[in-house]
This record gives C-alpha cells, structure tokens and sequence, in this order.
C-alpha cells in the first residue's frame, strides 16, 4: 500500500522538548521504511524565511509559510514534520484548515495532526538549556514567547504530551499509538 502524506504539527514553548521528539519521531518513522521529511528552525529560518524576526506579524507569516510547505511535502506523500512554537492559535487554525481544503489532485484532505508539547513555563526557564530565558528576563531578548510574548495553548490538540512527566521515548510511543490507530502507519 502507498504511503499517505500528512503533518504532525508540534506546538510548545522554547525548551519544551519539540525538536527532540521531532527527531526521535522522524528516526522511527524512518526506520518503518516511510517518508519523513523534518521543517525545524535551522532548515527554514534561516533559509526560506531568513526575512522573519518574531514580532506577532513575523510570527503570523512564519507560521503561514511553513504550513504550505509542510502542506506540500504531505501532498507529495511524505510525512511532514513541523518543529516550530507556532504560539497564536489563530496559525495554527490556517495550518490546520490549509491541509483540510483538498489537495492539488483534488482527493481527500491531507491528515492535520497537532502535538501539544506541554510544558510549565517555570521548568523550560529552569531547563534554559541556551540561556535564552534569562537573557529574554535581563531584556535582552523582547518579545520572548513565555515571558513578554504570549503562547495560546491548544484546545482540542489531537496529542498532547507533558513533557515534564514522560521520557522522549514514551511521547514517540504516543504518536505512533494514534497514528496506528488512525490507520496512518
Ligand atoms: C521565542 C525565540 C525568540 C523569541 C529567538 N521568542 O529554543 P530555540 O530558540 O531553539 O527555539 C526558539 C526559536 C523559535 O522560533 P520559531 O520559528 O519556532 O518561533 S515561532 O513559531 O513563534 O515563529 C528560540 C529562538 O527561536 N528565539 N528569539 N523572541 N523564541
């Protein structure tokens, strides 16, 4: 059977966790012989969207362009993996109805799968594993999403993971357990 494309979108604060689950996903993913394809910081801010910062407008078309991407990466049946904090529910609402409008080949919607990596803001500050918390609390950082920017936590993720409380590996599991069960791997 061919392989579906479809997104599994992370959503979280700095230092949740996102990227390191992303790639322990993507690893798994792989090691099952699918298609995966990870859209993180490094291969798209500083490439595609090299002309965003992280006021709330640069944020809105951060967020906005690497959905469409992930949107064609899911088309051409790959499995996209998005790592960004992407923290206005708005954004992600686009994302989301972005892969629900159907497909270029005009057949069923393209999956939306958004991973809320949960964290208490006080443990990613104490984790601070790039000291951008406390620069963002010495002002040197404004706009700091946690401290003097807001994150919109999800309502209705289809994932939602503390990762607090779980080891990398058991938040994998997770998503590999609902991607079964819907029939995606
Ligand atoms: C939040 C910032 C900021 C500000 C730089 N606020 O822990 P990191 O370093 O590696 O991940 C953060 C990353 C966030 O970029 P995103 O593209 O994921 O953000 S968004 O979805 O909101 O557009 C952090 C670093 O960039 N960083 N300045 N002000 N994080």
């Amino acid at each position: 059977r061919k392989q579906r494309g479809f997104t599994i979108w992370f959503t979280g604060l700095s230092a949740s966790g996102k990227s390191t689950i992303a790639t322990a996903l993507e690893q798994h993913l792989l090691h099952l012989g699918l298609t995966a394809y990870r859209l993180d910081g490094d291969n798209v801010r500083f490439g595609l969207n090299k002309d965003l910062g992280f006021s709330e407008k640069d944020r809105n078309e951060n967020i906005r362009r690497i959905a469409e991407v992930a949107k064609l990466f899911a088309d051409s049946s790959t499995i996209a993996i998005t790592s960004f904090i992407s923290p206005y529910r708005a954004d992600r609402q686009i994302a989301r109805e972005l892969h629900a409008a159907s497909s270029q080949a005009g057949d069923d919607p393209l999956p939306f799968i958004e991973v809320f990596v949960d964290i208490p803001v006080e443990v990613a500050e104490q984790r601070d594993p790039k000291g951008l918390y406390k620069k963002a609390r010495a002002g040197e950082i404004p706009n700091f999403t946690g401290i003097s920017a807001p994150y919109e936590a999800p309502e209705n993720p289809e994932i939602h993971v503390r990762t607090d409380q779980l080891t990398v590996e058991e938040c994998v599991a997770e998503i590999i357990t609902y991607l079964q069960a819907q029939k995606l791997v």
